[in-house]
């Protein structure tokens, strides 16, 4: 089953979002299997974020993402890299529609709530950096046949 790696940066959290953000994932049928609250250490921060090195905005994205406490998540499910990347939005929460997570909530780029994998390879190479293999769990919600036919 697809997994991908989603976290709810420092505005969300200070914002009070995690239990929106938790309800939208679970109302659509995913299921939650890592889950913790961390203060993110610049090293995290630069890996994590080291395909834009060279961008202007990667020092702010690094000051930033460091700032405070974030939510990081594992969720599993069919199709759930794409569908989780549609549930948040565009990266510029102006543009991004009403309805995701960033439509909804968020006015800034670099203030853009959430972050969730783009693709499979970074899905895989984001969980393996920030969880390890102990902190997931694998379980099936017995309401898995009312979801998935
Ligand atoms: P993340 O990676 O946080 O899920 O965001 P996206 O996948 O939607 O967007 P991204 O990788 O292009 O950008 C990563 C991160 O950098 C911030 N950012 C981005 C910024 O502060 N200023 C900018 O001009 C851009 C393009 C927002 C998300």
């Amino acid at each position: 089953m697809e997994r991908t790696f989603l976290a709810i940066k420092p505005d969300g959290v200070q914002r009070g979002l995690i239990g929106e953000i938790i309800r939208r994932y679970e109302a659509k049928g995913f299921t939650l299997v890592g889950l913790k609250l961390m203060n993110v250490s610049r090293e995290l921060a630069e890996k994590h974020y080291g395909v834009h090195k060279e961008k202007p905005f990667f020092p702010g994205l690094v000051e930033f993402i460091t700032s405070g406490p974030v939510v990081a998540m594992v969720w599993e499910g069919e199709g759930v890299i794409a569908s989780a990347r549609k549930i948040i939005g565009a990266t510029n929460p102006l543009t991004a529609e009403p309805g995701t997570i960033r439509g909804d909530y968020g006015v800034s780029i670099g203030r853009n709530i959430i972050h969730g994998s783009d693709a499979p390879e970074t899905a895989q190479s984001e969980i393996a950096l920030w969880f390890t293999s102990e902190e997931l769990a694998s379980w099936q919600p017995t309401i898995n046949p009312w979801v998935y036919e």
